[in-house]
């Protein structure tokens, strides 16, 4: 088995996202050369798998996981996190694949893990970061769903529902300890809680968030406020 010691890796859930893929791991691998990619792919109809898994026979940074179903973003990101830790990598990135998180702002959260910090979170909701491209509603929405899942939770962090992290080896190691109670979009609030009440050192580095052009979301209505539920669930739980 090939070691990955005193690497990255990008890990980047799909689900029908063909359109994006392709030019996103050319993005990643320009903006940050020295990680890997791995895609949690969900057996996207759309063939986002088979682009992967050609484009890997080119590429000696990318790998696919292959999962049989849907089965969510939570059980992704752990997925994602104990293939990062049985290669040996040295820390973890997780994005979404739509080109919503800049892959330019990958160095700047490497750096902030380098420096010391646990978990590093792009962050549109800080001085310097910015949202483009969404509907006043979905603006609304979001947002919204962010303040409740912040004061229910008792967060410090100010972007809690953000994708686009990256996790030191000492975050890894602690967050797959135990399964997650979330499956979905709430996973991202539950990694997050659970950093905060360990005490880990968490950063937030500013990034310009842009709706998709390409593609379309996977989050309904419902998903967020499926999530919202989850995380009325989560209140009041030690960590
Ligand atoms: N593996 C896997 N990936 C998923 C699943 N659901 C969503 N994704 C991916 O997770 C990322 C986030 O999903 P999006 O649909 O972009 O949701 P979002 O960014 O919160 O919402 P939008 O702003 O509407 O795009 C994308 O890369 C999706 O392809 C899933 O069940 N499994
Ligand atoms: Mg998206």
């Amino acid at each position: 088995m090939v070691r990955r010691v005193g690497r990255q890796l990008v890990c980047i859930p799909t689900y029908n996202e063909a359109s994006n893929i392709l030019p996103l791991i050319e993005q990643v691998h320009e903006a940050a050369p020295d990680c890997d990619v791995l895609v949690i792919d969900d057996a996207s109809p759309d063939g986002t798998g088979d682009l992967v898994r050609d484009r890997m026979l080119k590429d000696a940074r990318l790998e696919v996981m292959a999962r049989p179903a849907k089965l969510g973003l939570g059980t992704a990101y752990m997925a994602g996190f104990a293939f990062g830790l049985l290669h040996g990598y040295t820390g973890l990135l997780t994005m979404d694949s739509d080109f919503s998180h800049p892959p330019d702002r990958i160095p700047a959260l490497i750096a902030a893990v380098d420096a010391g910090a646990h978990l590093a979170v792009g962050s549109r909701y800080v001085s310097g970061g910015a949202i483009q491209g969404w509907a006043p509603s979905r603006r609304v929405l979001s947002a919204t769903a962010n303040i409740v899942a912040r004061q229910l939770l008792q967060l410090r962090t100010h972007d809690c529902t953000g994708g686009f992290r990256c996790y030191s080896l000492r975050a890894l190691q602690f967050l797959v300890t135990r399964p997650l109670r979330s499956s979905g979009y709430s996973a991202l609030i539950e990694l997050l809680a659970r950093c905060e009440r360990a005490g880990l050192t968490i950063v937030e580095i500013p990034i310009t968030f842009t709706d998709r052009t390409r593609g379309r979301s996977k989050i309904s209505r419902q998903e967020i406020l499926r999530a919202m539920l989850t995380v009325f669930r989560l209140t009041g739980r030690g960590s």
